[in-house]
């Protein structure tokens, strides 16, 4: 059987098999993925932003009654054991057994912590699942870590903690990236990108830890924002006209800074398909970023990307004051929305396109 056809079926079990949950315009949710907890140690990747995650997830998400989904490769697995990695992080899963006693946690597992699928009840108090489907009226986002995407992982997964190494990522946020180069990640968002679009659906995924909005990258989205202001340009007023004169300009360098510090072959390119590109793939990015964490939240029934950061780490790394977004309280955090979209508007593109 042709590896795309074994890839189909067991993405469709997910699918058939994955518990479901109606979305009500007042549900807030939000997805964090790739957090590879470990035992507090300097090779510990949570560790540097740990704080940050503690505090986000805290004092925005829990206060403001968000239902929270844990999107695999939450443990480390794959170098820790499960018990010094909840004793290390224990004020984390204090924080992950608030949401839960409140119904308000979903825990789906990766390729480094699908160990806890097998033996949940005796290791870990909350319940695993391979996936999760919300449903939007008649629409459905499909929520799964995405490894199954890949046969790779799907036959080798217990060869595979020898190979971390660093990519550079296309939104500009460095981050620390598992077992594959760009190429094999380009593959796996290609495979979920075509099994979403066939089924008509929204996937969202982690994995790759490349944040994606509506298939896109930053570096696609850059320039089709850029395409599209430029196209209302001659027609605007003189005060619109300058606006947008400004967003160009803004865009253009993020566009040429990134294009010049991004490794070669890690393009980011969008060419999932030679049609028309369709937005039904979604990927929140990671925890464990070296700029910051990125996620994906639903609320007021619109989806949204965003990006976490410390602005005194960012000073250090990059010299740049504050940077975008806003402040977090009195904290040295930031929270900057990358982008957003109302579901109904994604979903009638995806109904329409494909
Ligand atoms: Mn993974």
């Amino acid at each position: 059987m042709p590896a795309s056809q074994i890839i189909t079926q067991n993405l469709d079990t997910l699918f058939r098999e994955a518990p479901r949950q109606a979305l009500t315009a007042t549900d807030k949710w939000v997805i964090f993925s790739d957090l590879h907890m470990g035992d507090g140690g300097r090779n510990d990747d949570f560790l540097p932003n740990a704080a940050l995650f503690t505090y986000v997830l805290e004092q925005k998400y829990l206060r403001e009654g968000y239902r929270l989904v844990l999107n695999g490769d939450v443990e480390e697995l794959q170098r820790y054991a499960y018990p010094r990695i909840a004793r290390r992080w224990e004020s984390v899963y204090t924080l992950f057994d608030a949401f839960a006693r409140q119904g308000r946690l979903v825990k789906i597992v990766g390729n480094h912590d699908y160990d806890l699928i097998l033996k949940s009840s005796k290791v870990s108090p909350y319940p695993h699942h391979n996936a999760f489907v919300l449903t939007y009226g008649l629409h459905e986002l499909l929520l799964f870590h995405g490894h199954q995407a890949s046969l790779y992982y799907t036959r080798h997964n217990a060869l595979i903690g020898f190979f971390l190494r660093y990519l550079a990522q296309p939104l500009g946020i460095n981050n620390y990236s598992v077992a594959y180069d760009s190429r094999k990640q380009f593959k796996i968002e290609k495979r979920v990108y075509q099994y979403a679009s066939r089924r008509k659906i929204a996937a969202l995924i982690g994995h790759t830890h490349r944040p994606l909005f509506e298939s896109l990258s930053k570096i696609d989205s850059l320039k089709f924002q850029i395409e599209t202001l430029l196209r209302q340009y001659p027609s605007l007023a003189r005060r619109e006209a300058r606006a947008v004169e400004k967003k160009v300009v803004t865009f253009r360098n993020q566009l040429l800074k990134m294009n010049a510090s991004r490794k070669a072959g890690l393009a980011g390119s969008s060419r999932y398909s030679r049609d028309i590109l369709i937005p039904c793939l979604f990927n929140s990015g990671c925890v464990i970023g070296h700029s910051g964490i990125t996620c994906l939240e639903i609320s007021q029934e619109s989806l949204t990307l965003v990006h976490y950061f410390d602005e005194r780490v960012k000073m250090a790394r990059t010299g740049e004051s504050a940077g975008p977004g806003v402040a977090l309280g009195t904290s040295p955090y930031r929270r900057a929305v990358i982008q957003q979209e109302p579901l109904s508007y994604i979903f009638s593109r995806i109904s329409l396109l494909t």
